[in-house]
């Protein structure tokens, strides 16, 4: 009897909840110490497309804007941000210390990754796979031909670990070649140290397109794995976890709204209320994250949708021209979709 009673209180407080009762959120130790510092530490790799310095030692890329959507939304300023680079090996342990508030480096979300590893991710932003990249010359068409193989791989990446199960189901044998410079990685295959570099297949075009003789090589069209790649960020921060989750969002949303850089003004004049919502008109959201409510207007209109950052950065008229594949909106048979903004 007192259980049941106990079951209906607590039923009661998750209709409270669900009933939109305040729920304080706690002001998180990273978002405290990014105010503070004023500029927002971002891990990122060094393949161009993703993220790269320009000539100018200003940083480019996909994952970059991103993270200079973040800085629009904590600072209403797209520069208030810093990009460091790491290694695949380091980047985890350097985000667990403290040196980075956040990764936008490629990361696969993993099960271990969010629980013992202590990491929560964000939205997915890129729907990867493992590929295999092999020269020409070694005639291969499939990994199941590769029994034998020696197989360059990168110090602590999803890499790492799903080449030994591959092998492993095919019942074939390989030989690892585990590197953890980036650079030292390539250049261990173009010198033929190893038959094969594995990675995520979008890492392994742009390496490829970085080779000395690209057409010398090919990737493999089969993917040996997912590899959902999202923000990462450590335990312990609700606050910033959301703002990472609704600006990521955001860039899918408008994208699926049609909103774009060059029509964000436009749309202001919307009277289709998830649009009002969506770029402040109607300032409920923005209340919400206790943000500008114009932010997500502003990001668009300085970076724009996901679409746009996404063709400007590794689109067909890049020099890594990828394909928008799963990288789509869902109302265009692809993987993108964000949650209601209201
Ligand atoms: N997604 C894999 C691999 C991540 C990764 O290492 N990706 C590439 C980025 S495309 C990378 O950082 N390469 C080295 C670099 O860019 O310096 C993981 O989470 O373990």
């Amino acid at each position: 009897m007192r259980s049941s009673i106990k079951g209906l209180l607590f039923a009661g407080l998750l209709g409270a909840a669900s009933l939109g009762l305040a729920v304080p959120a706690a002001a998180g130790p990273t978002l405290d110490a990014i105010k503070a510092r004023g500029v927002i530490k971002v891990g990122v790799g060094t393949a161009p497309g993703f993220f790269s310095p320009d000539s100018n030692g200003r940083w480019q890329g996909f994952f970059v804007d991103i993270g200079r959507a973040l800085a629009i939304a904590v600072f209403n300023d797209p520069e208030k941000v810093q990009f460091v680079s790491a290694s695949p090996q380091q980047r985890l342990p350097a985000l667990q210390s403290g040196e980075f508030d956040i990764l936008l480096s490629a990361v696969t979300q993993t099960a271990v990754r969010s629980s013992k590893l202590g990491f929560h991710f964000g939205p997915v932003v890129f729907y990867d796979g493992q590929g295999l990249l092999v020269p020409k010359k070694l005639g291969v068409n499939k990994g199941s031909e590769l029994n034998g193989a020696t197989v360059c791989v990168q110090t602590g990446t999803t890499g790492e670990l799903n080449i030994a199960d591959f092998f492993r189901q095919n019942k074939a044998t390989f030989k690892p070649v585990v590197i953890e410079e980036t650079a030292e990685f390539r250049k261990a295959f173009t010198s033929g140290r190893c038959d094969v570099l594995t990675q995520d297949a979008s890492d392994l075009a742009i390496a490829r397109t970085q080779l000395p003789s690209p057409n010398d090589y090919v990737l493999l069209p089969e993917r040996i794995s997912k590899e959902p790649l999202a923000p990462a960020i450590r335990y312990g921060d609700d606050q910033w976890l959301e703002i990472v989750n609704w600006v990521v969002y955001a860039t899918i949303q408008a994208e699926e709204f049609g909103i774009t850089q060059a029509n964000a003004d436009e749309f202001l004049k919307s009277d289709n209320p998830s649009i009002r919502r969506f770029l402040g008109v109607d300032p409920v959201i923005g209340e919400a994250f206790k943000l500008d409510p114009k932010v997500f207007h502003t990001i668009v209109k300085t970076l724009g949708n996901y679409g746009e950052i996404f063709e400007r950065h590794i689109g067909k008229a890049t020099p890594v021209g990828f394909e928008r594949g799963y990288n789509q909106p869902w109302t265009k048979g692809g993987l993108l979709y964000s949650p209601p903004f209201r």
